[in-house]
Formats: structure tokens, sequence, C-alpha cells
């Protein structure tokens, strides 16, 4: 009875969704043959790099709980089961969005690889007691590349609060250059060839429980209390 009660009410998004994972396991071939065999190592939720409450009270651990637990976590078992049993099942992240950028037949294991990796970059952007003013290398490459910091900074806000709809803004390397970008839904700075420095996720899941609809408000305390620099610093000496 109540396997009968789930199936009728298995709503469309379900069914879709069990339907391309199903389409992916038959693309791979892997019907009958028990997931162990086929080599592949699931992705896994990586640990936040601080307790749910340490960025308390700019973002709540309510915020992280959901967003961390929930929403980056969805992100995870959604690409494994995309991937699971397909060519893609032996390789990264990054090789998973670089192969499948544009490609429309996959954009579902597109727009979930890409927030995974996204979300697992974004905790590491910010750290407790985090925000003021980078410094070394990487102050001299922002004042190179938009005047000073104060503008990186304007740069930067303009670029998360006119993000239509959900969305990231990025401080990326471009070459040699430093660039402001914004990209829509999952879409990644990794897709266009450049090398993300910087994010802040402005989709409303990542502020509205703290902040309601004042998408300014929370972009405003990102960059003067959360930003962790030093990783800013070290994505550009890896760039
Ligand atoms: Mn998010």
């Amino acid at each position: 009875m109540k396997e009968n009660f789930e199936s009728l009410t298995m709503n469309r998004r379900q069914f879709l969704a069990t339907t391309v994972a199903a389409s992916a396991a038959l693309a791979g071939g892997v019907i009958g043959v028990p997931a162990f065999a086929q080599g592949a190592v699931p992705f896994e939720l990586p640990p936040l790099p601080y307790p749910e409450d340490a960025l308390a009270p700019y973002l709540s651990s309510r915020t992280l709980s959901f967003h961390y637990g929930k929403h980056h976590r969805g992100y995870i078992d959604k690409v494994n089961a995309l991937v699971k049993g397909s060519n893609l099942a032996e390789s990264s992240l990054k090789e998973i969005i670089k192969t499948t950028a544009g490609d429309e037949k996959r954009l579902a294991i597109f727009d979930n690889a890409a927030q995974a990796w996204n979300h697992t970059f974004y905790w590491k952007c910010m750290r407790p007691k985090g925000g003021g003013a980078p410094s070394g290398e990487l102050e001299k490459k922002i004042t190179e590349a938009f005047g000073s910091f104060e503008n990186f900074k304007k740069e930067f806000t303009e670029a998360a609060a006119t993000q239509f709809g959900s969305g990231w803004a990025w401080l990326t390397a471009d070459g040699k250059s430093l660039k402001v970008i914004k990209t829509g839904n999952a879409s990644t700075p990794l897709a266009y060839g450049q090398t993300p420095l910087l994010t802040i996720d402005v989709w409303e899941h990542a502020y509205y429980l703290d902040y309601q609809n004042r998408r300014r408000d929370y972009i405003a305390a990102f960059l003067d209390h959360l930003v962790n620099w030093d990783f800013v610093a070290e994505n550009l000496a890896n760039a």
C-alpha cells in the first residue's frame, strides 16, 4: 500500500529526476551490474571549513545548515546519480564541468557538477573574522585592475547586486588580468577558461533567512566581515 501511494504521489520533478538518472545509467550500460564494479568513486560533501555557527551574526547557523546541509549536499547527490556508470564517472568535478559546458544534452550534469564545485569554493572564500583588505601581490593586482580596492568593492558589489535572479559574482584571473564577472544559475568561470579567485553566492537561499530581500546588506556583510583574503591570495598564486 505504501509503495502504491508513493508512486501515485510522485510529482513531475521527481519523475524527471528518476528518468534522467535511469537514462544516464542506461547510457553507461550498467543495468544489472553492481555499482561497486564500476570503479567510480562518488563525490563526497567536503566538510565545512568552520562550524555552522562560526559566521554568525553575518550568516546564521540556520542559513548554513540549510545551504550546506541541504542545498550543497543535494547537488553532490545529484551529480553522483547522473554520472554513475557513465564515461564521466572517473572524472573530477572540474573535468566534468569543462567537458559538459555548453552541451545542452548534458545540462543537468553541468548544472549539478558546477553547483557542487561552486559551493565548495564559496565556503572557502569565507572565514570567521574575515573581511578587511587584501595585501601583497593580490592588493597590487587589484589596484592595477580596478584603480583601488574601494573601486573593486564597488564593482564586485554591483555585479552581485545586479545579477538578475539566481547566480554568482566572481573575482577571476583571465590570463594576467583580474576581472569581476557575474554568472547565472550554476554557471562558473571554469566554463569560460577563467580562474576563480573569489565568489559570492547570490541565490536567494544564500541570504534570504538572514536578510530577506536585502541582497545588498548581505553583500556588504560578506565583503566587510567574511571574505578570506588569504584563500583569494592562494588562488592568485596558483592561477
Ligand atoms: Mn547556494
